[in-house]
This record gives C-alpha cells, structure tokens and sequence, in this order.
C-alpha cells in the first residue's frame, strides 16, 4: 500500500523540485574538483588563455529562471532555440574579455563590481586514443561552477588555489558540430561571511579567472602527484643526506609499474616498483658534501627526473634546511636575519594615477616585483594574505628569496565557528603545500593573519597547524599575531604563540593612534616564549610626490621617518630576527577613501603603483644593504648548542 504523503514530505519535495530548477543545487553530474597534479608547469598543456566571451549576471538568472531558458552553460548558438522558444542571449554576440584577468581590470564598467560572471571559450583538440586530459584551474577568485559542452562538471570554492577537472571521456564523447568544445565558467565574486577571506578586508576583491587555465594532456597510466623531500643527516631521520621520494601514479598500468627517480646533475638514480596503489616509495643517498646548497645568496637548483611508464617530468628543486633553535632562525644550519618586504599579488601599472592594475601576473610582472625586492637587498618576501601565482613561487626559487606564503584566514570576521569556514581554510592550506611543496624558498607556511584572541578561533588555527605538521613537517610555521599593548609594552604572548615556530607580529605605532615616529625608539618588546619573532608588517601611507615635512602624515618624508624609526627599534630587540615592512608597492583597496592622498590605494607602499621610489625605498635599502654586511653571520648569546627543533 502506498503510504500517504504527509504535508511535511510534499514541502520537503516542493524545496527540492524549487533549489533544483534554481540552479542552487548541484545536479546528478556535479563532482568535486579531481586533486591537482604536480608539477603543472613540466607537463603537456593546451593553452586556454584569450579572449573570452562574457555576460555579467547581476540577477544569477542563468540557471536560476528557466522562464526564457536562459540557461547560459547551454551555449546554443541562434536564438529563438529549436523549440521555438525566445532565448534572451546569445554566446557569439557577447563581449569578450582577456583570460587570465580580472575583471575589474579588464572592463572599465565592471571596476568595483561583485557578484556573478559568466565565461564562455571554445576550443579544438583531439585526444589521441590512450591520453587523458585534465582541465586545470590555476586560480579563480571566488566560488566557479565549471561547464563543458553544457555538463556541469562541479564547482571550487576559493580565490587562491588551483583546481582540476578530469575531462578525457567528455572530450572523447562530445564533438561539436563545428569541431570545438564549449567550455562555460560561472564565477561569482560576492563577499561572504563564510568565506575566506570574509567580507572584510584591505585589498581589491578581484573577480574572475585570475590565473591561467590550461586542458593537461597526460598518458593513460601517469604520474599523478610525487612529494621529494630533502633530509640532512642529522635530522635523525636519515644516515646521510637524502631525498625521500614518493610518487603516486594513476591508470590501469599503475599498479606494479617501475618508477626511476634520478638526479642526473649528481650521478644518482633509484628505482622502484609501486605497490597495488600505485605508490613508489624511493629513498637517494646523495654525496655528503658533494651537492650545492639553496640559499638567496646561490640559489641552486637540480633537476630530478622521474620516469614510470610512458610518462616522465623534471621538478627543478634546491636542497636546504630551516630550523629554529631559541630564538635563532637558521638556514642551512646558520643564522639567518630576514631582509624582508611585503607584497600583495598586483602587477606595477604602466601609468600614475586612476588606473587598475592586473591581478593576473604574467612572467614579467612577477619578476618586476621581486627584482624590485632584490634591489632593496632584501632575502626575503612575504607573499601576502594569500597563496600568490606560482610564478611568484617559481621565480623567488630561481631569484634567491626566502618566501612566506600564507592562507587568507584575515581579521577578526572569520566565521571561525563554522565547520564550513574551517573545511575551507583546511582545503587551502593542504592545496597551497601540494602545489608549492617543491620550492626552496618557502621557509614558512603562515596560518593566519591579525585573528582575534578567542576560544573558537584558537580551536580553529591549532587545526591548522597541526594538520601543517602532518603534511609538510620540514617547514617552520608560523601565523601574524595581535599583540596587546600596555602604553609602549607590547606584549607578544597570544596563546597560539605556543603552537608555532616563529611568532609574527605587525606593528603601527607611530602611524595608527596618536603617537608619532618619536614614540618608536622607546617601544618595548616581551614575549614568555623562546622562540624566534619577526616584525611581519610596519607601514605608514605616503602620497606619491607629496614631501618636505616629516613631522606630517602622508608625507613621503614622514613614510621615510616611520620606516627608519622602526627598523633601529626592531634591529635593538634581541630576539627579532625578520623585518618586512608594509609594503613594497601602493595596491588598490576599496576601504582607503581619502580624496586627498588616497583615492582607493593603500599608500603604504616604497614604489607607487607604477614602480617609482618613494624616499623610504632608499632608506629601507640603506638599513638592508648595512644588515647584508653584519649579518647573518652574528651570532647572538642564545645560540647554544642544542639541537635545531626543525
Ligand atoms: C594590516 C593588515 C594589512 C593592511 C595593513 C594596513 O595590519 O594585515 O592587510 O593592509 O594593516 O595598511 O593597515
């Protein structure tokens, strides 16, 4: 007998019918983002990037109302459709806008828009029988549904981190009748309070498909992800220096496959059989001191070379270590003090004044920025507050600099409450280390940056760490604090301090509240635990050309004065053992309204937007240049013998 429906089961099957032909439920066909593969920049790929058709979706009527079908992933080509319904669109007559790019860069119109955008390409490729393809996204800011040949293929969430999409059977099965596949992107930039970053924060919330996308063409049986490890000897963990390799195929050939992994550059090779998981465990012992070690000042690298079936790829990789001991930060087993500066992912523009700059960094772009570091003499960046273009990665391996890379975890509005928010910054973390893992210069993953001091937010970064810890155990971690301030005692003793390797704090006396850079010199630091401190940002705002008093704000004088002020205190505190002031140039950010010195930049910037000094860039590189000949060979009274904790 049937049962009788209750009014609670017709509602509950009303809701669903109603979220399903919204649009706001995934459908049948949605799948979660296939984990990237490693090393995307040494594999076979087709090029997405150029123009792109758009059509800005204020109402989401896309999926959303099917009154008019305006089911845009459908990509038909003619309206009325074959039914002889009105079709509002039309692909071919949209406009078009340049991928990778944001689109407040690349549309006047759409400067400070937020919501949805949808994105059409088409292209042409045939896979050859045996290959498979991947459809990768490098980075699109925020929340991507992904369409091909009008299948949904699932959606990503998060601005930062790379995703992917196996394609090989829709490639296979759904030829266009012009010979080219439709791939359609909606991407949604609204601010929300669960998301990462939440809705408040200092910088331009920059829409789109920020970074490349590109199809991956790899064999049927293929190295799918590895991890390389360094070991020294003396970690404990290995008799002599060593690279620990583990690689992950995938296919039907993966299972009992031979896998090489070799070092030619150092005569070394090793091989494998991977077990019923298609996992190679390999360890080489490298030549005790017959290898060339990373560091800013050389930064070497080798390639290894890592071979299983028909497949093969080369990760070009330095070998170093970083460790703590005390208060002592040490790389390749020397102290080491961090020249640094801060920098957001924006390009320089080409002119002053009301311009946008690029999100999406081409080669030149990342490398005009980290030359400009480089020219301050500075060892180190702090890619701020966000997994930046693994070109910025790439290139600060190849330049020589120690990096910072951290996830947006931002400010106090966090929904650190929520399991949602903490899945997310958890998923971001384990994607920033899966793609970034192989770089030299990475010394430390940062957690978080100015978070409140309260229970659920504690709970919420010990997550992290630990689950940093597990994945990425050679690397020193680290989170930028709030400090608590008693008239010029700041005291650097949150909690969380204990579950870190090196504390960061961000200090604005001087600029924020009433003292003036006067007060600097008699700031006085504490902190209960023994453990290395960097001042992670200090900055006072600078109009461009405005100069001649520096006992006034906004002065380039007075940003000059701050920045001086600052690095002497810093330089005097003993446990201190990183400076990077905020910040290497002026960025865009919608919440710096002053008409006079700021119209929507933050200020705080040595270079302006276009890459012209201003006065604190000489001084920062005087301080800079005078620290390169003291340190780091100084060694201060709390190096003890003891052995490094990392
Ligand atoms: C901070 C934030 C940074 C801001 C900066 C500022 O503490 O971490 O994102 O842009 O201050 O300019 O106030």
């Amino acid at each position: 007998m049937q049962k009788p429906r209750t009014l609670s089961m017709w509602l509950s099957a009303g809701l669903l019918a109603l979220l399903f032909w919204s649009g706001f439920m995934p459908c049948a066909a949605d799948a979660q983002p296939a984990e990237p593969l490693t090393n995307l920049y040494d594999r076979t790929r087709l090029d997405l990037s150029g123009e792109w058709h758009y059509i800005v979706d204020p109402m989401r009527t896309g999926v959303a109302k099917r009154k008019f079908r305006r089911d845009f992933p459908a990509d038909t080509p003619e309206p009325p459709d074959a039914e002889g319904r009105l079709l509002e669109y039309d692909w071919d007559a949209a406009p078009t806008m340049r991928v990778p790019g944001a689109w407040n860069t690349e549309v006047d119109a759409l400067r400070w828009y937020e919501g949805l955008v949808w994105m059409r390409t088409r292209f042409a490729h045939d896979l050859d029988p045996g290959d498979r393809a991947f459809l990768v996204f490098e980075g699109a800011n925020y929340e991507t549904q992904v369409f091909l040949n009008g299948t949904r293929l699932g959606m990503h969430e998060g601005g930062f981190t790379p995703f992917a999409f196996e394609v090989t059977n829709h490639l296979a099965a759904a030829p266009r009748p012009d010979g080219r596949h439709s791939l359609v992107v909606a991407v949604d930039n609204t601010r929300r309070r669960d998301a990462l970053p939440a809705a408040d924060f200092d910088w331009w919330n920059y829409g789109g498909l920020t970074r490349p996308v590109s199809l991956v063409i790899v064999p049927e049986t293929f190295i799918h992800t590895y991890t390389l490890t360094f070991r020294e000897a003396d970690d404990g963990r290995a008799s002599s220096p060593a690279l620990d390799a583990v690689v992950n195929l995938d296919g039907p050939g993966a299972a009992g496959q031979s896998v090489r992994v070799s070092f030619p550059g150092l005569g070394v090779e090793e091989t494998a059989t991977a077990d019923a998981t298609g996992r190679a465990t390999v360890r080489l012992e490298l030549p005790a001191d017959g290898f060339a070690r990373w560091s800013p000042g050389a930064p070497h690298r080798y390639a290894v070379e890592i071979t299983a079936g028909d497949d093969a790829i080369t990760e070009r990789m330095g070998l170093r270590t970083v460790a703590t001991r005390g208060t002592q930060l040490l790389l390749n087993g020397e102290p080491v003090f961090l020249r640094g500066i801060c920098l957001h992912e924006e390009a320089f523009t080409d002119e002053e004044g009301d311009t946008m700059p690029r999100r999406a960094l081409d080669w030149a772009d990342a490398e005009r920025l980290l030359r400009a570091a480089k020219d301050l003499n500075a060892n180190f960046v702090r890619l701020a507050h966000y997994p930046h273009t693994e070109k910025m990665t790439r290139l600060a391996d190849s330049l020589g600099l120690m990096v910072w890379s951290e996830v947006p975890v931002y400010w106090e509005d966090v929904a650190y409450g929520r399991p949602h928010t903490l899945d997310l910054a958890r998923e971001m973390l384990r994607a920033m280390i899966d793609r970034d893992r192989h770089r030299a210069s990475i010394i430390l993953w940062s957690v978080a940056n100015e978070t409140p001091r309260t229970d659920e937010r504690l709970a919420f970064l010990r997550t992290l760490i630990s689950d940093v810890r597990r994945h990425d155990p050679t690397r020193l971690v680290t989170a930028a604090l709030k400090v608590r301030h008693d008239g010029l005692v700041k005291r650097v003793d949150d909690p969380l301090g204990a579950d870190l390797d090196v504390l960061a704090v961000n200090t604005y006396t001087g600029w924020y509240g009433t003292e003036t850079p006067d007060a600097i010199p008699n700031l006085r630091w504490q902190t209960p635990y023994a453990k290395p401190v960097v001042f992670s940002e200090f900055g006072a705002g600078a109009m461009p050309g405005f100069s001649g008093d520096a006992t006034r704000r906004w002065t380039e004088d007075f940003q000059a004065r701050f920045i001086d002020r600052t690095m002497e205190m810093a330089v005097g505190v003993p446990f201190v053992r990183g400076t990077m002031p905020w910040i290497l140039k002026d960025f865009r950010s919608p919440r710096r309204y002053h008409g006079r010195y700021q119209q929507y930049w933050n200020r705080k910037g040595l270079l302006n937007e276009a890459g012209r000094p201003k006065q604190a860039y000489a001084t920062l590189r005087d301080w800079y240049n005078r620290l390169a000949d003291e340190r780091p060979s100084s060694t201060s009274s709390d190096a003890s013998s003891s052995p490094p904790n990392r």
